[in-house]
């Protein structure tokens, strides 16, 4: 049997037994943005201190990638949004992507 009720009850027990998929932010190394602009991007966009956001800078500086953190996918996406936004506005090819953990 399937009606409207039926089927929001069903969905919303679903919802309740599994957690929702959480999703990385992950930025990506290039040649060209400055290591202090992206300090700044990811203190800014993921509330990070000072220390925190220069070990992710350096990290993908040095191995390529590197996670700013992880959320809920709306969530995800609009901080790589942000990142990506930023980088246009400031004329810099920084690249941001959201990975299923
Ligand atoms: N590799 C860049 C440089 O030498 C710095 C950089 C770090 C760029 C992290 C992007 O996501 C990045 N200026």
């Amino acid at each position: 049997m399937s009606n409207t009720r039926t089927q929001t009850v069903s969905q919303n027990q679903e919802s309740m037994l599994k957690p929702p998929k959480r999703y990385k932010v992950v930025l990506l190394n290039d040649d060209y943005t400055p290591m202090d602009f992206v300090v700044t991007v990811i203190m800014e966009v993921f509330h990070l201190p000072h220390t925190q956001a220069i070990a992710i800078m350096l990290m993908v500086h040095e191995s390529g990638r590197g996670v700013c953190g992880v959320f809920q996918k709306d969530i995800a996406e609009t901080k790589c949004n942000q990142v990506l936004e930023r980088a246009e506005a400031a004329g810099f090819p920084l690249r941001c992507l959201t990975e299923e953990e």
